[in-house]
């Protein structure tokens, strides 16, 4: 019979452990003394991890950072080359975890691409964007696209979209905005931006209040251009190629440059290039 004395992680314990951190002790260090000293190692992992992360999130509070919320994310965990989107088997490309970005491929048919551009190609017209300052639309100089919206649910191809996004993403379709088809010609480009609503402007809060913020993004790349035209990511110096029927998906989980997810399309330089991005909202978006 093996006898388990349990191990209290005290307040003495996680004040010594804030300490070593702020005197510049790594992380092995602090968990080789805590071993020394007798602690198992299971629980001195956790008593660090949870330790730092509490004191970590005191400090964001107090500097006035935005709290995290929960965020949509693909089921990872145990890195599968594909996960099931309900309908389709879609295949893992690429992950990384801070900041959160997931390139799937296989997640659009040829043929779904082809219809979601002539659905969008009458109603397109130049892309705006939300004027944080008024809580209105305008057009900017950033954002040289054609863009239109689609309704959420407003046809049978659009709905299975959402319904596989939803799957995949583990977040309700009801928290999306409607799909938005967006075609950048050679030159167009949409310069680095993050897309939560600043929480410093002042329509802010009126935008807020149909659906709360976005807390994640997935571009889907619906055609190809011959050169150009990449997602970039300028905090992790990663470029996302635009590869038909591929998306880039990413998540923020508070509207605070921390996050890392300054983006940006690069300018188109040959050919012509078309998404569909859908943005996730923290609720029900009406
Ligand atoms: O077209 C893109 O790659 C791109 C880049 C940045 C799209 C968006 N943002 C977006 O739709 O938010
Ligand atoms: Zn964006």
């Amino acid at each position: 019979m093996t006898t388990q004395v349990q191990q209290q992680i005290t307040p003495e314990l996680r004040k010594w452990i804030v300490e070593q951190a702020q005197a510049g002790h790594g992380a092995e260090a602090v968990l080789q003394s805590m071993l020394a000293s007798g602690w198992n190692e299971d629980v001195a992992i956790e008593a660090m991890e949870s330790t730092l992360r509490e004191h970590l999130e005191r400090e964001a509070v107090q500097q006035g950072i935005p709290s995290p919320v929960p965020v949509p994310d693909a089921r990872l965990d145990d890195s599968p080359l594909y996960v099931d989107a309900g309908d389709r088997r879609v295949h893992v490309v690429h992950a990384m975890s801070n900041p959160r970005i997931v390139v799937f491929g296989n997640l659009l048919s040829d043929e779904e691409c082809d219809a979601l551009i002539e659905l969008a190609r009458p109603r397109m017209a130049r892309s705006l964007t939300v004027a944080t300052r008024t809580g209105g639309e305008e057009v900017n100089d950033d954002r040289t696209s054609n863009g239109m919206f689609f309704q959420r649910g407003e046809n049978e191809l659009v709905r299975c979209i959402e319904a596989r996004l939803a799957h995949l993403l583990n977040w309700p379709e009801e928290n999306g905005e409607g799909l938005q088809v967006l075609h950048y010609r050679p030159g167009a480009e949409y310069k680095p931006h993050y897309d939560y609503f600043d929480p410093k402007e002042p329509g802010t809060p009126t935008i807020l209040k149909r659906g709360g913020q976005r807390v994640a993004t997935i571009v889907m790349y619906l055609a190809e251009p011959e050169k150009g035209g990449g997602t970039t990511f300028p905090d992790v110096n990663l470029e996302v190629f635009p590869k038909r029927g591929h998306a880039v998906f990413f998540s923020y989980e508070r509207p605070h440059p921390s996050t890392r997810t300054l983006h940006g399309g690069a300018p188109v330089l040959a050919g012509e290039k078309w998404i569909a991005t859908k943005w996730l909202r923290e609720r029900r978006f009406e």
